[in-house]
């Protein structure tokens, strides 16, 4: 089962079930659902959907899909691929050791990625900071954890990052990483259940600038050296999400190092079992921070 959070054109939010071409949006007690976390805190999310599923479909066409997100805090998780390790260690010469020591340890890197306004859905834009010039995409499967930090689905993250803020200086991540539209998001949530099995599971990347692709590449998840529950463990640890907690889990492709994305590029991050995450590259100039 598919969830997106969608709008219409009366301004009406609502969380539906995406099947092929329409959402059936769900209607509990008379009224829209409009907050994922509504459904995501219930103890059996599955049952709530058939209970309040509308039984008539919404044209994809008549409505736009928005991030699905509400209050969630969104953070991140690195170095959970080899790739991700040897990247940051050719971008960063004078700290190469600690993203050996980090892939290799038994805590892993996490950090925070974005609260809910810095968070681009499907079709909007994510930006390229002005004050950066080498920057990449990094598509990451993302899991979607309720207040209990149970795992209820997953989704599509892109985890915009300035390679040369944060090879520069380690300390220097949280800007390399998080400013406005710094995080896609998308385009639905796939709960637990309709997932195909992990080691089966793909994570495309393809950036298209001026009609042709520059770049592209697929990782599998059977890559990943680390474990949900292992990454899910630390997150937890001394710390609480009371409108739940989106954790993306890492990068496993990279561009070379000869390769930035630009503005107006277009960024598809595929994963199997959950979609197509489609964003324009934007980035404004200097003067408009002056
Ligand atoms: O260590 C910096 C960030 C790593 C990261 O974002 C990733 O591996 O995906
Ligand atoms: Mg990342």
């Amino acid at each position: 089962m598919k969830l997106v959070k969608a709008i219409d054109n009366q301004r009406q939010v609502f969380v539906g079930v995406w099947e092929d071409e329409l959402v059936f949006p769900l209607q509990a007690q008379g009224r829209y659902v409009d907050s994922l976390s509504e459904v995501l805190e219930q103890s059996d999310p599955v049952t709530f959907i058939k209970k309040w599923r509308s039984t008539s479909g919404i044209d994809l066409g008549l409505i736009t899909i928005l991030a699905p997100i509400d209050q969630q805090e969104v953070w991140a998780a690195g170095v959970t691929y080899k790739r991700s390790q040897s990247a940051r260690m050719e971008e960063s010469e004078s700290a190469a050791d600690c993203y050996d020591r980090v892939y290799r340890s038994p805590r892993p890197e996490l950090f925070f990625k974005a609260s809910p306004h810095r968070v681009s859905g499907p079709n909007e834009p994510l930006r390229i900071r002005y004050d950066s010039q080498w920057n990449v995409p990094e598509p990451e499967l993302t899991l979607v954890l309720n207040s209990r930090l149970e795992l209820v689905g997953f989704t599509i993250g892109n985890d915009m990052s300035s390679r040369d803020i944060e090879g520069d200086n380690p300390l220097y991540l949280p800007q390399a990483k998080v400013y406005d539209q710094c995080c896609g998001l998308g385009p639905c949530i796939t709960l637990v259940d309709a997932m195909p099995p992990i080691a089966a599971t793909e994570i495309s990347l393809t950036i298209t600038r001026a009609g042709k692709s520059v770049f592209s590449d697929t990782i599998g998840l059977d890559q990943m050296a680390r474990r949900f529950d292992d990454l899910i463990g630390w997150l937890g640890r001394d710390q609480s999400f009371p409108n739940g907690v989106f954790l993306l889990t890492g990068t496993g492709i990279v561009p070379d190092s000869s390769f930035t994305l630009a503005a107006d590029d277009i960024v598809d991050i595929s994963i199997s079992g959950i979609g197509t995450l489609h964003n324009r590259i934007v980035r404004f100039p200097m003067e408009d921070h002056e």
